[in-house]
């Protein structure tokens, strides 16, 4: 599959996870419509009330499913607004569902919500994890038992509210050469309810070892976390933000720390950029999403998969997006 295929043409969904359960591909999305609220640098404008579940046993020719809505704002006990990107974790067969969500005094944090099945419906804690802020998370089972939870995001995302796992008195962006604010990872509990141990930062490392600046605009982090293994090393990719790039930097362990390697996918029409990495059925994917069909509205993206290749050393072959 070299062309890129939109997966869902009838509707707008964007931000994709997806997983491989059973040996069925399930792809867990946001969910864009139109809200009428204008755009910002906040994110306001994505004002997402519910998630789908799709999945297929033939991402290339097969019939997608859509099975629904399976969460909604109006049913999680703490909302305020905002349902963001999500993931889910499959673990002694329930399937953990965690999404990002404002509470109600507008700051984010992450939630969890349990099915018995990879295609929900879920049903939401009380409450939402213990010690969870910003945006984005992604989980990552490393087969051995232990699950990691990636987070963050900048802007909207509100991770510069945060220092130390503490939040400030005031938001601080760095800029220039100081040192770039870096995503989070944080090891799930045994029950996966749970953080298991006080955040860490990811740290991406240049080809010199050092760690990037917030200046460096086209490589530091900013959104969209992901990881996934390829040859035993651990891949971790995630969105530039503002210059719109998917990137990607490799580490010997979940934890990192991880080196700069590059571009994944270059700049989609529409501003945001966001992805997942999968292997099915003996090839490599990224799904993502762009707004061409919905003439660049930035609010209303659309869900895209291409195969993904690597090269004879690992590194990951560049894909156009189709944006500037
Ligand atoms: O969909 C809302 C936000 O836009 C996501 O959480 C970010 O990663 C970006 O795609």
């Amino acid at each position: 599959m070299k062309t890129p295929k939109y997966l869902v043409p009838n509707d707008y969904m964007a931000d994709p996870a997806v997983h491989v359960f059973n040996g069925r591909l399930y792809i867990y999305p946001s969910h864009d419509w139109e809200s009428g609220i204008e755009e910002n640098d906040n994110g306001d404008h994505f004002d997402m009330k519910d998630y789908h579940v799709f999945s297929t046993d033939d991402i290339e020719n097969g019939e997608i499913t859509d099975h629904g809505v399976v969460l909604e704002v109006k049913n999680i006990p703490w909302a305020g607004r905002q349902l963001w990107d999500c993931d889910v974790a499959c673990k002694d067969g329930k399937y953990y569902l965690y999404f990002p969500l404002k509470d109600k005094n507008d700051i984010f944090r992450i939630g969890v919500a349990i099915s018995d099945k990879p295609e929900g419906p879920f049903i939401p804690q009380e409450n939402p994890i213990k010690g969870s802020y910003s945006i984005d998370p992604a989980i990552f089972d490393d087969g051995d038992g232990n699950y990691y939870m990636y987070f963050g995001g900048l802007w909207g995302g509100q991770l510069q509210r945060y220092r130390n796992n503490k939040a400030l008195e005031c938001a601080a962006l760095p800029e220039g050469d100081e040192l770039a604010l870096p995503s989070k990872i944080v090891k799930l509990s045994g029950d996966m309810l749970e953080f298991a141990e006080e955040p860490r930062d990811i740290l991406v490392l240049d080809e010199n070892g050092n760690r990037l600046k917030a200046g460096d605009t086209e490589r530091r982090f900013f959104e969209a976390s992901w990881v996934h293994k390829y040859n035993g090393k651990y891949y971790f990719s995630y969105s530039t933000g503002d210059s719109h790039l998917l990137c990607y930097a490799i580490g010997d362990n979940p934890y990192g720390p991880f080196t700069y390697q590059g571009t994944i996918l270059t700049p989609v029409v529409g501003w945001t950029t966001h992805h997942a990495i999968a292997e099915f059925k003996g090839k490599w994917y990224l799904f993502h999403h762009d707004c061409v069909p919905s003439g660049g509205r930035t609010w209303l993206r659309s869900l895209k998969v291409v195969e993904l290749e690597y090269d004879e050393n690992g590194k990951i072959k560049t894909i156009e997006g189709g944006g500037q």
